[in-house]
């Protein structure tokens, strides 16, 4: 396998999110990517390749104009109004409020892109997410290439990121940035499964109507879980893709007995869909000892894991999302990786 790094990971380093109404520290910070990396070399895989740069071009095959445009300038126009702090969102144009999307005030525009509130902007925010997605770019043109396998070694995560909005710590859909790519490159059909703790709201909805893109998500259940207004059962996606979404909520609390049979279910749907290749969404946290999560894998769980995506057989790329369980994250993902590991 090609594990593909971002070298702008540290770029993104936000300072604080709140959580139970409290600010603290991000969970999604660099330290995540630094214990990789160090769990990688005491294995004796120290060769990590570098990201090509694709251009915008594959980037703005999935995401909007005017948000790229934003995500590129926003922290220009920040300074440039005299602040130094992060930018936070604080107020959202939903539905009733809608009227007037005031875009020449940055706190109303800021909002207008964004979906939630912890997931901070900074200098090096621009540079990091594009860094990232050429990463998953890079990951991926290495398996069309012929490659069984390869991981895009990557943050910020991307999954929740919508055409045009951030949040949930992402800002650029890595994973749908890849599987466009890859359809653009001779494949006919594309399968991504998403196996980090939350709900990719964003890879869904961008593919919500196309049949040619397989989306399959196993996750906590939305009714007690981030991202809460999306991820339950009866979202099947619409027009061309009904069909060709699958979520699978589980209950807080769930085991890898449960966790395990429900993975097998979405393998099989994955086997009937005939993709060209997989793509997935290397969550980690659903470790037992996540902070801000609540099943029960263990780190010897995540070797199984790795057995049953590789019995899938297909040419596989692997894009890191969330994890947040530090000390262990690197031996949580080398396990998920280890039967690719060749
Ligand atoms: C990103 B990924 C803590 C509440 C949780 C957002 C969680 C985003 C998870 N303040 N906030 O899917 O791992
Ligand atoms: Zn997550």
């Amino acid at each position: 396998m090609k594990i593909v790094l971002n070298t702008e990971y540290a770029s993104q380093n936000g300072k604080n999110e709140i959580h139970l109404g409290e600010l603290v520290p991000c969970f999604e910070n660099h330290t995540r990517i630094d214990k990789i990396i160090e769990t990688l070399q005491q294995n004796d895989w120290s060769h990590l390749e570098k990201p090509n740069d694709f251009g915008l071009a594959p980037i703005l095959e999935i995401h909007e104009s005017s948000y790229v445009n934003f995500l590129k300038t926003i922290w220009q126009e920040w300074l440039a109004e005299g602040n130094t702090n992060d930018i936070l969102p604080y107020i959202w144009p939903i539905p009733g409020l809608k009227r007037n999307i005031a875009h020449n005030n940055l706190n109303a525009k800021i909002g207008s892109f964004a979906f939630s509130n912890g997931t901070p902007i900074m200098a090096g925010t621009w540079l990091s997410a594009y860094t990232g997605a050429q990463s998953a770019l890079t990951a991926m043109s290495q398996v069309i290439a012929g490659e069984k396998s390869a991981f895009s070694l990557s943050r910020p995560p991307g999954h929740h990121a919508h055409a045009g909005f951030y949040g949930g710590y992402c800002f650029l859909n890595n994973i749908a940035i890849a599987a466009q790519f890859a359809l653009k490159n001779g494949a006919n059909k594309v399968a991504i499964l998403d196996i980090d703790y939350h709900h990719g709201n964003g890879t869904q909805d961008i593919f919500y109507q196309r049949k040619d893109v397989l989306t399959l998500s196993l996750h906590g259940d939305p009714s007690t879980n981030f991202p809460y207004f999306t991820g339950k059962i009866d979202e099947i996606g619409e027009h061309d893709g009904e069909g060709y979404n699958k979520n699978y909520p589980l209950p807080d609390g769930t085991d890898f007995h449960l966790w395990h049979n429900t993975l097998e279910q979405a393998c099989g749907e994955i086997t009937n869909f005939g993709a060209d290749y997989l793509l997935i969404a290397l969550g980690v946290d659903t470790f037992e000892g996540d902070p801000i999560s609540n099943f029960k894998l263990t780190t010897d769980d995540y070797l199984q894991v790795s057995k049953t995506i590789n019995a899938i057989g297909l040419p596989t790329v692997f894009i890191l999302e969330g994890g947040y369980s530090v000390g262990p994250i690197g031996k949580n993902v080398f396990n998920v990786l280890s039967e690719f590991m060749v």
